[in-house]
């Protein structure tokens, strides 16, 4: 009998049967190269999908063992796997080399590939930027962790991908050929899965040793000037190829070196973190030779993406703003900073799943500016004992509206939970939906 460890290696381990598990099986299929995978949920959400597509290999299902590793050459691994989790420690005992649906989409992708990623701003810049490729008319295809998988957007009709990368699938990617990327900003996140903040840091930085013309946001302590890259920042432009921002008269315009492109007056979005998405976007448009005019077109038409500080309505008085996408303390205070300016009144419907960060300056903020808070989902208890600004327990979406606008005749009411959704909703655009049904039944 052949030994375990001399075994004829020539199979793929797929790991992990959600959207990445799924689109990475399809694709090796395609392929027809050999694969068998695998999910440590006996019962995947996907699974009923797998089974339609696919006869065979039926998923192995349940806790991890070692047999999984039995005759594989390489594993492809979904994000959500975090580094810890037993099989991926015995694979990197027995070097069995581990990469993400990135990786493998690199390998077989033929136009060239955008790359985005940060703590926040990634899906903004990322449709953003898609927008402006498609109204210059090249097309171009979305993916990676703003929902469609990488793999899934493989065509040979494709000029250019835009792919939105996450800390998880930057993890296990060794080799990624990026025409141009950003690492557009980097706040603590996702702190559960690194040992530490410098950990996350470095693995957001790793996209820059895979760009060719790499764009740099100005305004961000933790990013380096480099040779070769175009910056952006909120400031007036240094240097004549930068994209910056002045204010003339209490209006704030747009630049480029020192030639004013449009009005912040034009732009649908709020906030002077969208001012730095704009930018950020322009600036990697320009790494592509993007025609300026038609940017500027696409950026006047763009609306935002749902869930991100997006207006819903305005009712007796009261704005309503869904940023139910804000799930880090940074994010909330941004879209508290951003309406700060419009809103004397604002109510703030947060928590959820807290992450394992630090909210002291949010809660600062909110002591200072807020109305009034209403509190949801699993954190409601550990926050109230640092907020002093009038906080009140909702057990229901309905019922934080409820109160939300008892304690208001006019302003705004803001959900920005500043968590993750998953002990109330199943993701975070279930819980926008569900504050939308709310307010569209007042
Ligand atoms: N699984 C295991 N064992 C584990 C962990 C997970 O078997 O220890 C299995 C689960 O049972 C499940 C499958 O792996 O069946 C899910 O894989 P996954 O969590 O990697 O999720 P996918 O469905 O493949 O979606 C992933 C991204 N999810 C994560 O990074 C957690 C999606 O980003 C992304 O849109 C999709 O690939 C396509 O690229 C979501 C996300 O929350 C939106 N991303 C994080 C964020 O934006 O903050 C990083
Ligand atoms: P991501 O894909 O990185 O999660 P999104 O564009 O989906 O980013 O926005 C997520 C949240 O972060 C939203 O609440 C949004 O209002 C906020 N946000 C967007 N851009 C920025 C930015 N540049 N800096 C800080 N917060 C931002």
């Amino acid at each position: 009998m052949q030994s375990f460890y001399t075994e004829n290696k020539h199979m793929k381990l797929v790991l992990g049967l959600g959207k990445t598990g799924l689109s990475i099986a399809r694709f090796l299929s395609a392929q027809n190269i050999d694969y068998k995978i695998a999910d440590s949920r006996t019962s995947p959400p996907l699974l009923p999908k797998y089974t339609n597509e696919f006869l065979k290999p039926p998923p192995i299902l349940g806790a991890w063992t070692l047999n999984l590793l039995k005759k594989v050459d390489e594993i492809f691994i979904s994000p959500g796997i975090a580094q810890n989790e037993s099989i991926v420690v015995w694979a990197k005992q027995q070097n069995i080399p581990i990469a993400s649906d990135i990786e493998l989409f690199s390998r077989f992708a033929k136009a060239p590939i955008i790359g985005i990623t940060g703590s926040n701003g990634k899906s903004t810049v990322t449709q953003l930027l898609t927008q402006m490729i498609a109204d210059a008319g090249i097309q171009v295809a979305m993916g990676g962790n703003i929902g469609t998988p990488a793999l899934d957007c493989l065509d040979e009709k494709i000029a250019y991908y835009v792919l939105e990368l996450s800390s998880y699938q930057l993890d296990y990617t060794h080799h990624l050929n990026l025409i141009t990327g950003v690492v557009l900003n980097i706040t603590p996140d996702h702190l559960d899965r690194y040992q530490s903040f410098e950990h996350y840091t470095d693995s957001k930085l790793s996209l820059h040793q895979y760009c060719q013309h790499l764009v740099i946001n100005l305004d961000e302590p933790l990013t380096h000037t480099k040779a070769n890259a175009k910056y952006f920042g909120i400031n007036i432009p240094k240097q004549a190829d930068d994209f910056g921002t002045v204010t003339c008269h209490d209006t704030h315009y747009l630049l480029k070196g020192d030639g004013v492109l449009m009005s912040i007056n034009e732009v649908q979005l709020i906030g002077e973190h969208n001012t730095r998405n704009i930018l950020a976007a322009l600036a990697l448009g320009e790494q592509i030779k993007l025609p300026m005019t038609s940017m500027i077109q696409s950026i006047k038409r763009f609306k935002g993406l749902e869930h991100r500080l997006e207006w819903v309505a305005e009712k007796h008085n009261i704005d309503y703003y869904n940023d139910s996408k804000a799930t880090n303390a940074v994010s909330t205070i941004t879209a508290i900073q951003a309406l700060m300016h419009k809103h004397q009144n604002i109510v703030l419907i947060l928590g959820g799943i807290a992450k394992k960060e630090d909210y002291t300056p949010l809660f600062k903020l909110i002591n200072k500016s807020m109305t009034g808070v209403i509190l949801i989902g699993q954190s409601a208890h550990q926050f109230e004992r640092d907020i002093n600004t009038s906080t009140i327990h909702a057990q229901t979406m309905q019922e934080a509206v409820n109160i939300a606008r008892s304690m208001i005749n006019n302003g705004a009411i803001l959900l920005s939970p500043g968590c993750a959704s998953f002990d109330m909703f199943d993701n975070f655009e279930q819980r926008g939906n569900a504050f939308k049904g709310v307010i569209s039944a007042l």
